[in-house]
């Protein structure tokens, strides 16, 4: 051990640990695992997570010698759950190296926690006598002010210094990390501070547009029964000349995500419960801790449309570089989405657009850190989840434009500008993304039909199987191959090979003990036939067996032949698990 370091041991009080531990007692064999996004369960059993957590930010801001974040949410999840994520200086989700110190500290036995901090600490040089400084931020669940209190306990045992910001969205909690650690150049570090950025630059942009009928100009906004109605409530007063929002599931009475909310319009492809949609009204709807969103509308038909994350992607990849072209810089601008991107939106961008796509493994930190390589960077996953990304050069590049060129381009770069302002570049975020959307439909005149007219997606199914290992199953490609089980994917090829434009991928569940399966293709019936087969072919891939329980849809969104008369048609094979099932999430 180096001699500063086991020096540095007499600054960490190990017996206030143990002692305040102690009160934070984590239930007996109970293992979890820091996934996609954090720590995600029940919230009873969470109280040592969260203690623990405090603990680790501490060491995580001491090493970095920056502001660390903490939020406490469990996202789009049931309200009887919770979770909690670290967030790193630049307002980034936590380097991975820390996850797996976050995993072990979360599952440590109360007799081990001493030796696992000081292995962390030892592991990361952390210099125990450097300062800490924790921002701290929670959802609306019932449960979040009491693990809140938990982490600041964990703390201050560490003698971390904290600012709890209480109920904050969570990109807003990433956007205070990234104010904090750039001496606030991005921003002031105060909900003020966000508010005023943000509707600064929406009404600077949407004073340049033309069309501003009354259409343009009225959103209705499901925010899940969450912190975005709050939050919202709390900002619309700051843009409303250049936008009126009606908010729906605004936590009054409903329960949080349950039957609205971004998750939910999107795996059901139905509008939220307690929304009245009239023909061809503009609506959207927020995840639990809005840093999700996707837009919607009914047709005159009565028919629903869903405008997902990548429609949202193209819109934006294709307003930027159109400003680029007016303003006569070419400036490499790439869109990053993960396998469960539409085929159409891939094949829109790539070959219309003319921007380069590129795919990454699913969860924001992969697509972020892609983003990054670019001067502009577009990041959405379909579910709803992104922002742009633009680097330092190019920030400065226009900021001078706006103020050297003339007239139109001038203009056009004085728009960028505001649009540059107007993301939340720390990470995805539901109300700086509608504002963004509403922003760029407002100056280019656009309908929300006409936006969705853009492309047609391919029809598409998203599975859930339960197995009983899902590490059984191993990708490559960014998870649109399988390595493992040998000839799953083998057979995934010769079923694909079968159908124009179809496509189709399992992977393991970041988040859930379950396997995920996607597949797309032309119509509709295929797409039914297709997911089934895939499915099956997970099961043989696991040997034979005896029939599996399964649930099916009710309805087919687009009315055409039911899933479940495809899905009837398959007996599901398996000899893992008896209890393995076969669940419709569309
Ligand atoms: C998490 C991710 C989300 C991803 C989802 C996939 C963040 C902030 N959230 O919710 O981006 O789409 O996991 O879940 O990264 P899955 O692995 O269970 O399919
Ligand atoms: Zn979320």
């Amino acid at each position: 051990m180096p001699e500063t370091i086991f020096l540095n041991f007499v600054d960490m009080d190990l017996g206030a640990i143990t002692k305040y531990s102690a009160l934070h007692a984590k239930p007996n064999g109970l293992i979890l695992q820091y996934g996609t996004a954090g720590f995600r369960t029940k919230a009873e059993h969470l109280d040592h997570v969260m203690f623990r957590m405090g603990l680790l930010a501490v060491l995580r801001s001491k090493q970095t010698k920056s502001t660390i974040g903490v939020m406490v949410t469990a996202s789009h999840n049931p309200e009887e759950d919770n979770g909690v994520k670290l967030v790193d200086p630049l307002g980034e989700m936590l380097a991975p190296s820390w996850e797996e110190h976050a995993t072990c500290l979360a599952n440590a036995e109360e007799q081990d926690m001493q030796r696992v901090l000081i292995d962390i600490s030892e592991k990361e040089a952390v210099n125990l006598q450097q300062d800490a400084f924790v921002v701290i931020g929670r959802d609306t669940r019932p449960s979040s002010e009491k693990l809140s209190q938990s982490v600041i306990d964990g703390v201050t045992v560490l003698g971390g210094q904290f600012h709890d910001y209480g109920l904050l969205t969570t990109p807003q909690l990433h956007y205070m990390v990234y104010c904090r650690n750039t001496g606030g150049r991005y921003g002031k570090a105060t909900i003020e501070g966000y508010y005023q950025k943000l509707s600064k630059a929406f009404v600077e942009l949407t004073k340049q547009a033309s069309c501003s009928g009354d259409e343009y100009r009225s959103l209705k906004v499901d925010c899940a029964n969450g912190i975005g109605a709050l939050k919202l409530r709390e900002m619309e007063h700051y843009f409303s000349q250049g936008l009126s929002v009606q908010l729906f599931n605004d936590g009054s009475k409903g329960k949080l995500n349950h039957l609205c909310g971004a998750d939910f319009v999107k795996s059901h492809q139905k509008p939220p419960q307690g929304m009245e949609i009239k023909s061809n009204e503009r609506c959207c709807s927020f995840d639990g801790d809005a840093d999700r969103i996707v837009y919607y509308y009914h047709d005159a038909d009565g028919h629903f449309h869903l405008i997902d994350g990548d429609k949202i992607a193209t819109l934006i990849s294709s307003f930027l570089k159109e400003l680029l072209v007016e303003i006569g810089e070419s400036l490499n601008i790439g869109v990053v989405q993960t396998a469960y991107a539409n085929g159409s939106s891939t094949r829109y961008l790539e070959e219309v657009m003319k921007v380069p796509v590129y795919c990454t493994k699913t969860g924001v930190k992969h697509l972020h850190h892609k983003a990054q390589e670019f001067d502009i960077g577009v990041y959405f996953e379909a579910n709803g989840h992104g922002t742009a990304l633009f680097s330092t050069a190019v920030e400065m590049k226009i900021k001078q434009s706006a103020e050297q060129l003339e007239d139109k381009k001038r203009k056009a770069a004085k728009m960028l500008e505001n649009i540059i302002d107007l993301f939340n570049q720390a990470a995805g975020d539901a109300i700086s993304d509608m504002l963004v959307i509403e922003a760029i439909l407002a100056l280019k005149g656009l309908t929300v039909q006409q936006w969705d007219a853009l492309y047609t997606d391919l029809p598409n199914r998203q599975l859930k199987v339960q197995v009983a290992d899902r590490r059984v199953i191993s990708t490559t490609n960014a998870e649109r191959q399988a390595v493992t089980p040998p000839g799953l994917q083998e057979a995934i090829n010769d079923l694909v090979k079968k159908y124009k434009l179809s496509r189709a991928f399992v992977r393991p569940s970041g988040t859930e003990d379950v396997v995920r399966v996607y597949a797309e293709a032309d119509s509709q019936f295929k797409i039914g036939y297709k997911a089934a087969e895939t499915t099956h072919n997970i099961n043989n891939a696991f040997g034979p067996g005896t029939a599996d329980e399964h649930t099916v849809p009710k309805q087919c969104c687009d009315g055409s032949r039911s899933f479940a008369k495809e899905t009837r048609a398959f007996r599901m094979r398996s000899a893992v698990a008896s209890h393995r099932k076969l669940i419709m999430i569309n």
